[in-house]
Formats: C-alpha cells, sequence, structure tokens
C-alpha cells in the first residue's frame, strides 16, 4: 500500500535502479557482500535509507570474525566505547538526559481505523511515517552506518525471525553482536524472503561526555516509532539500549504482534531450568517488571539459564515450548555483589567481552556501582562527566556515582551455568510459568493457580508493581502492567489477554501458573523474606508440576504446606526456617486481596477496551471465596486454617 509521497517515491523503484543506489553509496567489497544475499526487498530497503539517512560510508556486516572486528574496534575509534583496564571491558556512557526507554515518544503507527485502546500509545501513520522520514533525511551525514543481520530465536527453527538492522551507532551494532545470534548466513540461505523485521537507528547529532565519548545530543527530536503494518522501526536521537537495539524492545513489540496472528506467544519472561529430584532438570518461565528481579531470578545459584528477558512460546505436540529470544544478557548492574548474585558477579569478572554503561569510571580504568563489593569511590567519570561524592545535577539532585538503570553486556557463554539447550530449534518443555511485580503487602511469596485460566487472569493479567519512593523505603504507587509486557503491547490489552487465554485452554497438561512476590514487608516496612528464599520458591515450583509436593488451597490459590519448606529451605540454603516466618509470610491477606480485585475489577472497566468477559467472572469468583474465609476466619487468615489437596 501507497501512503504518502515518500512511499510513492522508493516503492515503485526498480530492481536495477535499486542495484544502482546501492553500487554508488557502498564500496565494491560492501556491495559484494550485500548482493550475495539475493533478496530484492533487502535491498531496497537498504537502498531507501541508505538514500535518505546520506550516511559518509556503508559497512555491511557478514557474520566472519574479521567484520565482528571491525565494528568493536569502529565503537573505540568514534567515541562510542572506551576500553577499560581489563582487556575486552568497554564503558559505554548514554546522555545524562538519555538513560531509559522515552515511553513517551515510542507510538505505534496506526494506519486508519485502527485502535489500540487508551492505555497505548499511538499516532496516524502517515503522519507519522512523514515527521519520521525528514528526522531521517541526512541525520547520517559524516556517519558511518552499519548494515547488521541477526536472527531473534535459534536458527534453523520454527522460532527464527531474521533481522536487519541499519544504524550509525558502532554501540549498538557491537551490542547486539553480544546478544543476538548471527542472520548473514541465514539471510543467503532464505534468499528472496520477505518476513524480516527491520531497524533504521540514528544516534543523530553528537556531543562531548566524560572520558572523550560522545552522546546524542537533540534529546527534543528523540523518537521511537513502530510501523506494525511494515514491520520496520525507526528510532533516532537516542543510544539507550532500550531504545535502540532493534533487535530488543522494538522486536518485542513486532513479534507480539506477529505472534497474536498467528497463535503463539511473545513475552516478557526469563527461562530458566530448575533441577528437582534424581538430576530432573524443569523449566520455568517468569515474567516481571523491570527492575524486579527477573535477571537476578534467571541468575540464581544451582540451576540453569536459557534467558533472562524475552521467550517465544510454540505449542507443539500438546506441550508448550520455549526460546530465548536472545543469546546475551542487556542486565541491570545496580546492586550486582559477591553475595547477593554470585553467578553475575563471577562473570562479569571473567567475561573476555562486556560493555559496561553508565557506570562510574575510577582512576586505572575500573568500574564501580551502586551496590558493588567495596568503597564507593571519591571521584572518577560517568554519565554525568566528572564525578565526586556529593556532586548535584541542574535540578539540584544528588548524582549517584551510577545511574540505577546503568546495565552490562554479555553474551551468555561467559555464564558458568548456561543451559545446553540455549540454541536449541525445539526449544524446551515448559512446566511452569511464574509472574511477580513489587509487592509490599498482598499476595503471597509463591502461590499456585487454580487452573490456566485462573492463573492468566487473577496472576497475569492482574500484574501490578509499586514504583519505588526514593524515600525511607515507603511504598510508592501501584502501577497496572499485565504479564509485566504493557510497555511492549502492539495490540490492546483485551486481545492480548485474550490471546493468552486461548493459548493454553485445550492443552491437555498446560503448564502451571504461579505468583511470586519478593517483596512482601511487615507492619514496619522491612522485608519478610532476604533475596535467597526465591531458589527454595523455585524448587517448590519445581515439585508441583510434578505433583511431588501436596499443597494448601486458599481463597486465591494453592499454597505450600510448612513442612515442605523447612524441608526445602534445609537443602536448598542450609537454612531454619521458623513456622513463625512461614505463617507471618503466606498469610492469607483477605482485605488487600479484596481491594487488588476492586482495583484490577475497574482497570479492566474502564481502561480496557473490549476485555475478555471471563475476567470479571474469575475475578468474582476469587471475591466470593474471600468473603465467605473472611467470614468464618477474619481479615487475615494462617494457612492452618484451610486444607491440604
Ligand atoms: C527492561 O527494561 O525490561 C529491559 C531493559 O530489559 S530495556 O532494554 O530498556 O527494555
Ligand atoms: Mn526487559
Amino acid at each position: 500500500m501507497v501512503h504518502y509521497e515518500y512511499d510513492a517515491k522508493v516503492k515503485f523503484r526498480t530492481d536495477e535502479k535499486v542495484r544502482n543506489i546501492l553500487k554508488t553509496r557502498l564500496g565494491q567489497g560492501d556491495y559484494q557482500k550485500l548482493i550475495r544475499v539475493n533478496n530484492p526487498k533487502l535491498h531496497q530497503f537498504i537502498a531507501n535509507y541508505v538514500e535518505l539517512c546520506n550516511p559518509d560510508k556503508v559497512f555491511v556486516s557478514t557474520d566472519s570474525p574479521a567484520d565482528i572486528q571491525y565494528i568493536r574496534q569502529a565503537a573505540i575509534r568514534n567515541g562510542e566505547e572506551v576500553e577499560l583496564a581489563v582487556k575486552g571491558h568497554t564503558i559505554h556512557f548514554d546522555g545524562y538526559y538519555d538513560q531509559a526507554r522515552d515511553k513517551e515518544h515510542t507510538k505505534f503507527l496506526l494506519p486508519k481505523g485502527v485502535a489500540l485502546g487508551p492505555e497505548l500509545n499511538a499516532m496516524d501513520r502517515d503522519e507519522g511515517l512523514k515527521e519520521i522520514h525528514q528526522i531521517l533525511k541526512n541525520i547520517m551525514r559524516g556517519h558511518e552506518l552499519y548494515v547488521r543481520f541477526f536472527c531473534l530465536g535459534p536458527v534453523n527453527s520454527e522460532f527464527t525471525i531474521p533481522c536487519v538492522q541499519l544504524t550509525d551507532s558502532s554501540y549498538v551494532a557491537h551490542s547486539e553482536d553480544l546478544l543476538y545470534r548471527p542472520g548473514y548466513e541465514e539471510f543467503k540461505r532464505l534468499g528472496d524472503y520477505e518476513r524480516f523485521f527491520k531497524f533504521v537507528h540514528s544516534q543523530g547529532e553528537l556531543q562531548p561526555a566524560g572520558l572523550g565519548l560522545r552522546v546524542s545530543k537533540n534529546i527534543s527530536q528523540r523518537r521511537i516509532y513502530i510501523d506494525l503494518e511494515d514491520e520496520t522501526i525507526y528510532s533516532t536521537n537516542t543510544q539507550y539500549g532500550g531504545n535502540t537495539i532493534g533487535l530488543k524492545k522494538l522486536a518485542m513489540r513486532l513479534a507480539i504482534n506477529r505472534a497474536s496472528k498467528e497463535g503463539w506467544l511473545t513475552e516478557h519472561m526469563l527461562v530458566m531450568g530448575v533441577h528437582g529430584p534424581k538430576g530432573r532438570l524443569s523449566y520455568l518461565l517468569g515474567a516481571f517488571p523491570s527492575m524486579c528481579g527477573k535477571t537476578s531470578t534467571a541468575l540464581v545459584e544451582g540451576e540453569t539459564i536459557v534467558g533472562d528477558d524475552i521467550a517465544y512460546l510454540r505449542e507443539k505436540g500438546g506441550e508448550v515450548r520455549a526460546v530465548n529470544a536472545e543469546k546475551g544478557i542487556f542486565g541491570i548492574i545496580q546492586d550486582v555483589n559477591s553475595q547477593d548474585d554470585p553467578i553475575i558477579w563471577k562473570a562479569i569478572h571473567n567475561a573476555d567481552e562486556i560493555i559496561f554503561s553508565n557506570v562510574l569510571v575510577t582512576e586505572g580504568k575500573g568500574v564501580y556501582w551502586i551496590g558493588k563489593d567495596g568503597e564507593v569511590p571519591k571521584k572518577g567519570v560517568n554519565h554525568s562527566g566528572e564525578w565526586i561524592r556529593g556532586k548535584k545535577d541542574a535540578d539540584g539532585k544528588e548524582i549517584p556515582p551510577s545511574h540505577k538503570n546503568a546495565r552490562f553486556t554479555f553474551d551468555m557463554k561467559a555464564l558458568e551455568n548456561v543451559d545446553p539447550r540455549l540454541n536449541h530449534p525445539d526449544g524446551v518443555v515448559v512446566s511452569g510459568i511464574a509472574y511477580g511485580g513489587r509487592d509490599s503487602d498482598t499476595w503471597v511469596p509463591v502461590e499456585e493457580a487454580f487452573s490456566w485460566q485462573h492463573g492468566i487472569i487473577t496472576k497475569g493479567a492482574s500484574l501490578e508493581s509499586e514504583t519505588t519512593a526514593a524515600t525511607l523505603g515507603k511504598v510508592g504507587v501501584r502501577t497496572f502492567n499485565p504479564m509485566s509486557n504493557l510497555d511492549f503491547l502492539p495490540i490492546p490489552i483485551g486481545k492480548y489477554v485474550e490471546d493468552n487465554l486461548n493459548f493454553g485452554a485445550d492443552l491437555p497438561n498446560p503448564p502451571l501458573i504461579f505468583s511470586v512476590n519478593y517483596f512482601l514487608r511487615d507492619s514496619d516496612a522491612n522485608f519478610l523474606n532476604d533475596k535467597h528464599a526465591k531458589r527454595v520458591w523455585l524448587k517448590w515450583m519445581e515439585l508441583r508440576a510434578h505433583k511431588e509436593v501436596d499443597a494448601i488451597e486458599t481463597p486465591t490459590g494453592l499454597i505450600p504446606g510448612y513442612k515442605d519448606l523447612k524441608r526445602l529451605f534445609k537443602e536448598t540454603l542450609g537454612e531454619d526456617y521458623s513456622e513463625k516466618d512461614y505463617n507471618k509470610q503466606f498469610t492469607i491477606r483477605v482485605p488487600e486481596n479484596l481491594a487488588k480485585i476492586d482495583r484490577l475489577t475497574k482497570i479492566y472497566k474502564t481502561r480496557v477496551s473490549n476485555p475478555p468477559q471471563i475476567v470479571f467472572k474469575v475475578f468474582e469468583e476469587q471475591r466470593q471465596r474471600l468473603i465467605k474465609a473472611r467470614e468464618k476466619y477474619g481479615d487475615y487468615i494462617k494457612p492452618m486454617a484451610f486444607v491440604h489437596r
């Protein structure tokens, strides 16, 4: 379909014209690399954006070590990364106001007549394309454009989605090399194939930052526009990975859209192997909003990791199979230390290639982040420039040594516990799915849903997370975040919930669904669990998946019995788990649970267009169970009131 003049101009170019553009703009070697992929649609796409963005130079990267090395070196040469004391480790800064995903300027471009509901950020497609093409015009003057090919999901698999990334950021191109499976050979193999995802990114004009690095200058022109119809995403005037790394959260939006049409799922989930008795390994998925412990869970001691952020789920032979869309980690570094996250700590010290972003660089080119082992340095250089303790920003706010969203990027091969099935084309069989957010007072630490439908509705679709106020551990606002996927939904929430319900509806043995809560507090705001308790909840979920342990039936779901947890705490952590702690943690909090149902009912009635009606029925049934229990036992009910089953 032709939507406006720019489209009209480029859509009708002949293959010959396209090749001529490429021949003139690319060096002989790069032209040859590109033409070896026999894909006219790909050539047309690249020619269009080379012409529009007008880079000084184009580099086409194959999967060869030499090409990858070229990009690594370009990142240093261009001032996007600086080498640190440890060989292969580099630092990248994003601009002071470019430290996170820009939700306000991330928009779906919608053809006339399509609507996504009030919660999703969207604009008219023609208008959006016009605006973004204006921003892109000549934006790469003076820059080199990198053309990169990758695959989402394992290669040679039903899950594979080939992608092409155009970017003038060697940091983005380098990051993708650590995070995604190579795709040049796959594109060559596929030939004239049209269903690939396309990403166009430019960091735009740059300005100096600390250590001689350069950061995006025109933040007011920062845009992330998602064209679902053409499966193309545009990103401009930003460097932060969540806005720029095409295959990460940008591709996730396209993949959710595709999955919805084709009957599979794209989820914001970790994938991990949990060891059960007698050498058994069972796979669990976990959905958590950002900064709620997803990466830490995926990387607990004693278990294996398949992925920490994005999973694709497909039904195969009556089972649910999952893969990691990625093969590396772009993880939050704050509070990573040798005690709390020993596996990540070790990998950060052993990996032969890491990009650190927005941490403090100390004298002698070491790095420091908040919560790292050791003393806070007195000075250094960070995303704010030269830094000393107590430094304030323009608003008078104290600047911490590292940004709270500072990250590390490495290939998962740096990890000692990477699962052997990471790249298996059939993925792993899913035994259970856990949903969790920051919740100070409602959910128990772990609970199984009564069924797929009950789990999707009262756990996944009811997920909320509290924003953490900086002051004294006080609890902030609860934000609604269905399946932790709200920021990435390209389809109306109601439709997405329905897709989830349908996915498990006809399976003979769907994965069990759980909620977990690592953030439960007592009335003095102290956490009721330490960080390692999650290892026990994982073990309990694994046993439940094989019906090897019983559970207690409460109005909201099935919870562990004390004796089982006591044993698992001892076996897993060597700790004595007291009945007092158990009762505190697993008390059913009726008023808070009822308030949650009221909140969610209201949200689904007012903020979600066309919610599946079953949602209200399941909420109402849960409300009645809670009211009945309250009549009998009061507001706060210890597990012993309920029966084992
Ligand atoms: C998240 O915020 O969920 C992340 C990092 O995984 S980002 O790439 O910014 O999305
Ligand atoms: Mn994420």
